[in-house]
């Protein structure tokens, strides 16, 4: 007989930081879009662990390709070439159409990266006073967790007794390019924005946004940063969310799913000026474009584009996102997504969303709530039609399930 629930838990509340709040499962085992706890339940994963595992849990060949670089040559540090990191740098450049990459790890590191180059191209080549570059970004911003990050948050748990925080952003509403507008000086140097918020809830701005947001930092030469670490590599049926709108970001960041959920990955991909700041000494990382992340991206990557997940994630988004506006419940407030990156809000009557997201997890569904109304929902982008209806005949039960 193997531990039990309570026992994983209790061990962890003993040892562990109390830094998250998970749901009751202890899961020991995943595959595509299903997952299992230590006593054999199965669930569907509508959070593929925040858009990590798009490709589906354990895939076979990112798997494969982990295994056989694994075996070779695991980390060389970036004083000595290895054989993985051109091919890696080729194969995200020719996908996205970058023109000059950087090796991370951690989502918030490439944001962190970004931050910095940008600065940097706007002393060097903008002519910003020195110390004096600003960015903007968005009320209800999630870009990580790192001091520097959460310095720009406007969400009080994620920023409280964390100061002092360094200077240097300025905050907007989202989705207003107006507020954009007003905000640009001569010292501003970016604008960093999520494509859609995720972690507030699956915010999507209004039709044409990005793109006024786009012709607004061409105008006034500030460089637009998409974060798309949540929204990238075809959660929102696209390669990328910026492609719903027909432009470029002159700083694309990606994490998550760039390795399928097997190692931590991050990139941030950009035009040739802004990368083009950083000179040898200035910048790095231990593990940062090492041989193992760069194989199992580059398969991530390969599967998610041959295996058509993509696009399945355009049809099977518009047949769960049709399914979820279809039920009738009195509790639903709204419900929002682009592709498989979907959100139901429930209106505060209705006591909040965690208790649902316990409901779900009964009838086989594992999702996760975010900002106390909200239950975001969004699967492994290879989910089939018939999961799809599977998943919404334990949805539509669930919110119209009385459960005062
Ligand atoms: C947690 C949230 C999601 C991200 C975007 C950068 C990062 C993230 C758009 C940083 C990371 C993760 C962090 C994780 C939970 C999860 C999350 F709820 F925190 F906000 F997805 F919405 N940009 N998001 O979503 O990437 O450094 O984590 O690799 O901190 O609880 P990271």
């Amino acid at each position: 007989m193997g531990r039990s629930v309570s026992d994983f838990l209790a061990t962890e509340a003993r040892l562990g930081t109390y830094n998250y709040e998970p749901i009751g499962v202890v899961l020991s085992r995943g595959e595509g879009i299903w997952v299992w706890d230590i006593d054999g339940n199965r669930y569907l994963d509508c959070l593929s662990a925040y858009s990590a595992v798009n490709q589906g849990h354990c895939h076979p060949k990112i798997l494969a390709a982990m295994m056989e670089q694994a075996s070779k040559l695991t980390l060389t540090s970036r004083a000595f070439h290895n054989d993985q990191l051109a091919p890696f740098y080729e194969e995200i450049a020719a996908l996205t159409g970058s023109h000059k990459v950087l090796p991370m790890n951690s989502g918030a590191e490439a944001v962190e990266s970004a931050i910095k180059s940008v600065r940097k191209w706007g002393y060097e080549v903008k002519g910003v006073p020195e110390g004096q570059a600003e960015i903007i970004v968005c009320a209800d911003n999630f870009h990580g967790r790192t001091l520097g990050i959460v310095g720009f948050s406007t969400d009080p748990a994620a920023r409280d007794n964390f100061g002092p925080f360094a200077p240097g952003f300025r905050i907007i509403s989202f989705g207003d390019s107006e507020a954009l507008e007003e905000a640009i000086t001569p010292n501003t140097v970016a604008f960093l924005v999520e494509p859609i918020q995720g972690e507030a809830g699956v915010i999507i701005p209004p039709a044409g946004y990005l793109a006024r947001v786009r012709e607004i930092c061409t105008a006034r030469n500030v460089m637009l940063i998409l974060d798309e670490i949540q929204t990238g590599l075809g959660r929102t049926g696209k390669l990328l969310a910026e492609q719903h709108d027909g432009i470029e970001a002159d700083v694309t960041l990606l994490g998550k799913a760039l390795s399928g959920g097997f190692y931590p990955v991050s990139a941030v991909l950009s035009n040739t000026e802004v990368l083009g700041t950083l000179k040898p000494g200035q910048h790095g990382s231990t593990f940062g474009g090492n041989p193992l992340a760069c194989a199992v991206a580059r398969a991530a990557l390969r599967v998610l584009v041959e295996e058509g997940m993509i696009e399945n994630a355009a049809v099977q988004g518009e047949r769960f996102l049709a399914g979820l506006k279809s039920i009738r419940a009195n509790i639903i407030r709204e419900v929002r997504g682009r592709g498989l990156m979907m959100a139901v809000e429930l209106h505060p009557e209705a006591g909040g969303a965690r208790r649902y997201c316990l409901a779900l997890q009964t009838r086989g569904i594992l999702a996760k709530d975010t900002h106390v109304h909200t239950i975001r929902i969004a699967p492994p982008l290879v989910i089939t039609s018939d999961q799809v209806d599977w998943a919404l005949e334990r949805i539509e039960a669930t919110l119209k399930q009385d459960l005062s």
